[in-house]
């Protein structure tokens, strides 16, 4: 398989799927998620693979969210794909999918590239690694798995703070609030997550999966929410008070959210 955005490799049981954009933190763009869909669905179908392994390439990051370079009035560039980023579709089949997948995470998680650890069965972390949303900064939000599922994790309180504050979490408070359920030295990382899948791979794949979706059938309702949220945001791309977050981001300038506080 043949990917620009990603790298994606099988051995042993393991399929370790890369996103590998360094020089943007690994944010994902339209044909990012695209590929990312491929790889995990080609895990899927592989029956020689009990365990995903998802990480980002380098040391500075899992994934920094959407490629804010390729947003303007319409959302995001559609050109690299030839349609819409299909972000929810990612969500979806990160957790449909009836194998573990484990978030190695190697640096950055924010924005829609935290979202996408916390949709993970299980979350490692390196000590150098950082968490957080900037939706309420860059002008977007995730109000389906985004939110509430990241609330049944870290509890309400905490989940409200971690979206309206925008701020960054160290690997250890990640580790204290339940988001994520070891932190090991950055250069131990992918040797950790191999073993915990490994320990998996010695379990009953069938009843895996069962416990799988019965801990999805739990908050499968947010997938209604979910539809309804990333149209929402499709919409809320299109105002001037979203475009005044992702200028200000690309532009490196303090945004200025108050003429739009009516
Ligand atoms: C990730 C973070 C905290 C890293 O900070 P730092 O200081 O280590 O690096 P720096 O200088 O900010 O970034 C390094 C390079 O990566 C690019 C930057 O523009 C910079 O490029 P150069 O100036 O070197 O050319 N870069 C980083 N993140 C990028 C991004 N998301 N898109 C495009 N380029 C990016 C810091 O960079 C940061 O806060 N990044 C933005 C995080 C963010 O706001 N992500 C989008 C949230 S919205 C979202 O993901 C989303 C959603 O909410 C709903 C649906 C779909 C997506």
């Amino acid at each position: 398989m043949q990917f620009e955005d990603i790298l994606y490799e099988k051995s042993d049981g393991i399929a370790t799927i890369t996103i590998n954009r360094p020089e943007k933190r690994n944010a994902f763009r339209t044909l990012t998620v695209d590929e990312l869909i491929v790889a995990f669905q080609d895990a899927w179908w592989d029956h020689s693979i009990g365990v995903v392994i998802f990480t980002g390439v380098g040391d500075k990051a899992f994934c920094a969210g959407g490629d804010q370079s390729e947003r303007g009035s319409s959302g995001y560039d559609t050109s690299s794909a030839g349609h819409e980023m299909n972000v929810e579709g990612l969500h979806n089949i990160i957790r449909n999918i009836p194998k573990p997948v484990i978030a190695a995470v190697n640096g950055f998680a924010i924005g829609g590239g935290h979202v996408l650890h916390v949709l993970c069965d299980i979350s490692l972390a390196a000590d150098t690694a950082r968490f957080g949303q900037t939706g309420p900064r860059v002008g977007s939000f995730d109000a389906g798995y985004g939110s509430a599922y990241l609330a049944r994790i870290v509890g309400e309180k905490k989940a409200r703070e971690i979206w309206y504050f925008c701020r960054q979490y160290t690997a250890e408070e990640a580790r204290e609030m339940g988001l994520v359920n070891k932190v090991v030295p950055a250069d131990k990382l992918m040797e950790e997550a191999r073993a915990w899948a490994n320990e998996l791979l010695q379990k009953s794949p069938t009843a895996l999966k069962f416990l799988k979706y019965s801990f999805n059938a739990d908050t499968a309702h947010i997938g209604g929410i979910s539809n309804m949220a990333m149209s929402a945001l499709e919409l809320y791309y299109q105002t001037d008070e979203a475009l005044e977050g992702v200028n200000a981001f690309n532009q490196r300038r303090p945004v200025d959210f108050s003429k739009f506080r009516k």
